[in-house]
């Protein structure tokens, strides 16, 4: 007989090498834990976790340059987002409120195709046009393309700060000019990529002129507790844009798509961030960047193909029978649309468990 629920333990993350769950923080633990009881969508009643979301967004916002760019110093930005249930609600959010706002018979999303499917979801449920563009030989969005699919209904520009297959950033700056051209918001999809990407070297968030909304996940790299996803935007007006009236709360209106939300989430997001940014984070992409570099040298060593990682994400070919047979061995590994598989190096993934994994591989070969 199976242990009850309560006895169980979660699998171990040694094995896991494609997901972009990981364990979270000592800290974002206890907090998770005292938390979960309190709903954010009711903060008239929940008023202490009502603050930490206001602490929350604003740590959000200045990992993701906000705070800066409207002047605030983290305590004034609660206006500009919100903690939602993760990267797939913030993308549909980010697609409703840009179809609330445009004004055209049929809108439609322009994206590359590398974006996320969640994009398809809220291209789905909020019946708009999703027009996905191909991306350049190294799987990014190829500006002229994008260009080519703007008219008159697009009502939405979205940029991948970090794709899931490959760890690519978009050229978010050449986006963004074309978006400001265009009269038409740019979204930044940095689900992955946000906590990695203040310490890369990379434009990409809101001091870039131009980008509107940025989707940025505390419970992948920000290592807060599932579920805890970040939606923020540069102008109070697109969250306006997605409130609906809530005549019995205390409160007149909600923004968020879900109604009772995670408190553990938002709690475990403002003690994750409290311990971790930004030295924590930075010296994690650091950890993470060379030893996604080492492990990359270790495959092309190996004489396999390997796509330069640009962020600490590695797609790789391998026959399909060693993937199976590295999954046979408890390896969780998955693969990109086109067949590589992929190492997430997430803060679980160690040089321990990837030379493990080099040797299972070897054993294999
Ligand atoms: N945007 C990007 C760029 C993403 O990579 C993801 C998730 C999302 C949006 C959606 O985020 P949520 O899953 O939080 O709604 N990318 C991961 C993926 O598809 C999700 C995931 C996470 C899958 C852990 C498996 C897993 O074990 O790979």
């Amino acid at each position: 007989m199976q242990p009850s629920a309560a006895e169980r333990r979660p699998q171990s993350f040694d094995r896991v090498l494609s997901s972009m769950c990981t364990e979270p923080h000592p800290a974002a633990r206890r907090a998770a834990e005292r938390f979960l009881a309190s709903n954010p969508g009711d903060p008239a009643t929940y008023e202490t976790i009502a603050e930490l979301e206001r602490e929350a967004v604003g740590a959000l916002a200045e990992v993701t340059g906000l705070a800066d760019a409207v002047g605030g110093d983290g305590s004034d930005v609660t206006a500009h987002g919100y903690l939602t249930s993760g990267g797939t609600e913030s993308n549909i959010q980010a697609v409703r409120s840009a179809r609330e706002r445009v004004d055209a018979a049929d809108p439609a999303v322009v994206a590359p195709d590398s974006a996320h499917f969640s994009f398809h979801k809220a291209a789905s449920v909020l019946d708009v046009e999703l027009r996905t563009v191909p991306t350049d030989a190294d799987g990014r969005a190829d500006v002229d393309a994008v260009t080519a699919a703007l008219d008159a209904d697009a009502a939405l520009i979205v940029a991948v700060a970090g794709s899931t297959e490959y760890g690519r950033v978009d050229p978010i700056p050449a986006l963004a000019d074309l978006a400001v051209d265009a009269g038409v918001p740019l979204h930044v999809d940095a689900a992955w990529g946000g906590f990695h990407l203040p310490f890369s070297g990379h434009d990409w968030g809101f001091a870039v002129d131009g980008v509107e909304t940025v989707t940025i996940d505390p419970h992948k790299v920000g290592r807060a507790a599932v579920p805890a996803g970040g939606l923020l935007a540069r102008d109070p007006a697109a969250l306006d844009a997605l409130t609906v009236d809530t005549p019995y709360l205390e409160t007149a209106s909600q923004a968020s798509l879900t109604g009772t939300r995670s408190g553990a989430g938002v709690a475990s997001a403002v003690a994750a961030t409290d311990a971790l940014w930004p030295d924590g984070y930075r010296a994690e992409y650091e950890r993470a960047s060379d030893l996604a570099a080492w492990f990359a040298d270790e495959l092309r060593g190996r004489g396999l193909g390997v796509v330069d990682p640009e962020l600490p994400l590695v797609a790789f070919d391998l026959p399909r029978a060693t993937f199976e047979a590295v999954r046979e061995r408890g390896w969780r590994l998955s693969r990109t649309g086109a067949g590589e598989a992929r190492v997430v190096v997430m803060p679980h993934v160690s040089r321990e468990s990837l030379s493990a994994f080099l040797a299972d591989l070897d054993d294999l070969r």
